[in-house]
């Protein structure tokens, strides 16, 4: 019997775990130790969360919202979210992050039924590589075949350039894919690349709209996954 899927591309941030608040925390710590009196809250942090990527995200604040100091250069910026990751990597590496229910066996279900696995994230190669380390003990590549990080392209999310890419290096029909996305930013870019998305909404994005998802689901554990994506794993 020919599969619906042959190919899942994952999100990370908010899809693979909830990493939002481990985030802020780093994006708030670099703020304090380098003299800039920026705090963001929950609710200052719900509405950055709009603009994918921590470097366009401080941009976009210190555009757009007041703040004492004066502007940071893309220079300052660049480094500032350099110390940033080396936080959060610290962070993860004490073990700060679990996968969301249901990740796991989708991975493992799906390595075994030797099931195309890609990621496409706005974040990092660095903040993935952490990740994968840290929940799984092994590399991006040990995982997934083609990897999609917000460094490899010149728009990230809600462009479609990071699951255009995915396309690309798979040589998949887009058709063929099911991208698993946790955000209304992350269904567009998806939706970009014509590619049918399930999407489970993580903690910051609950009250979105997401009328464009093929499927929609409260969290990813098997009995709450669509029919088609059940059969196809277990
Ligand atoms: C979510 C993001 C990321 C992180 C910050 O990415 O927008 O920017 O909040 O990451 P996705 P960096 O949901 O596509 O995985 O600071 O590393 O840019
Ligand atoms: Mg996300």
């Amino acid at each position: 019997m020919k599969h619906l899927f042959s190919a899942l591309i994952f999100d990370v941030d908010g899809t693979l775990a909830e990493t939002e608040e481990l985030h802020r925390k780093a994006f708030n710590d670099v703020f304090k130790n380098n003299g800039l009196k920026w705090h963001w809250d929950k609710s200052l942090y719900a509405k950055l969360l709009r603009i994918a990527g921590g470097k366009e995200r401080i941009q976009f604040y210190q555009t757009h919202f007041p703040q004492q100091n004066g502007l940071l250069s893309d220079n300052d910026i660049a480094l500032i979210h350099k110390k940033k990751t080396e936080i959060y990597a610290s962070l993860v590496k004490k073990g700060a992050l679990t996968l969301r229910p249901g990740i796991r066996s989708i991975i493992t279900a799906a390595l075994e039924q030797k099931i195309c696995l890609a990621v496409a994230t706005s974040t990092s190669y660095s903040n993935l590589v952490s990740l994968t380390k840290s929940c799984f003990d092994k590399k991006p590549e040990e995982i997934f075949s083609s990897i999609a990080t917000g460094n490899l392209v010149k728009q990230k999310k809600p462009a479609a350039d990071l699951y255009n890419l995915v396309l690309k290096e798979t040589s998949l029909n887009s058709k063929e894919c099911l991208a698993i996305e946790d955000s209304r930013i992350g269904l567009m870019a998806a939706k970009g690349a014509n590619i049918p998305t399930l999407v489970s909404p993580s903690i910051y994005h609950l009250a979105e709209n997401f009328s464009e998802a093929d499927y929609t689901c409260v969290t990813l554990e098997r009995e709450q996954l669509p029919k088609e994506l059940r059969q196809l794993l277990f």
